[in-house]
């Protein structure tokens, strides 16, 4: 089926279908989107978003070291500009292989927030086969969200790491930007993790 697969769409199954996991947000809409949903949902304040405001490069970088703290499913929605600019990540998380995360990568081929500049997967690079040749157990693509769906309920049973890449389109409007506190949500993300028995941090 072909379709407009659009991240707002995307995140909101990941809240939907993710109970209370922990879920890290790449910068600029990425994060907004997640508190907007997560509002929408009626789930604020959601301990468990990590969104990694200003941190360009990092947000799976940051999931890696959250999964291998805990025995639950992490979830980090990442963006193509983010991911290809600190690629070794990838190969970090193939070696290290931790089975309980899944990154979505919302891959719109473009720095959106900065003008919607096109990035290399708009050319000749294939974030699904790098993570393959990076060494993810699974790795899928999607370009409407029932695949979308699909692919990620079957992620959250079987074991990774496991790549999603969301061909994702831009509607050409962001939401506002939202009053997430870094510091703070840091503090009460990493709370709540250490207040819940499986978590090892
Ligand atoms: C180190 C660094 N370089 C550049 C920026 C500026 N910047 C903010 S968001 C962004 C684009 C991120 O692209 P992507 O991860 O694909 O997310 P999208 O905007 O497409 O959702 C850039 C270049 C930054 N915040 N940090
Ligand atoms: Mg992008």
């Amino acid at each position: 089926m072909e379709g407009k697969l659009l991240r707002y769409d995307v995140i909101k199954n990941i809240l939907q279908t993710s109970n209370n996991s922990p879920v890290i947000s790449n910068l600029g809409p990425t994060s907004d989107e997640l508190w907007h949903i997560t509002k929408e949902l009626e789930l604020l304040p959601r301990e468990r978003n990590f969104y990694t405001y200003g941190s360009m490069g990092l947000c799976s970088s940051i999931a890696l070291g959250i999964a291998i703290n805990t025995n639950e499913k992490v979830v980090s929605i990442d963006g193509d500009g983010s991911l290809l600019m600190n690629l070794g990540t990838l190969s970090t998380i193939g070696r290290v292989s931790p089975d309980n995360l899944i990154i979505v990568a919302c891959d719109n081929e473009m720095w959106a927030q900065t003008g919607y500049q096109p990035t290399a997967t708009a050319f000749n690079t294939e974030l699904e086969n790098v993570s393959k040749f990076c060494g993810f157990k699974n790795t899928f693509k999607c370009t409407n969200i029932d695949e979308f769906k699909n692919i990620f309920e079957n992620a959250l049973k079987i074991k990774g790491p496991t790549m999603i890449v969301a061909k994702t389109k831009e509607t050409g409007e962001f939401p506002e930007v939202t009053p997430v506190e870094p510091e703070f949500t840091t503090y009460r993300f990493r709370n709540s993790m250490l207040n819940n028995n499986e978590a090892k941090l």
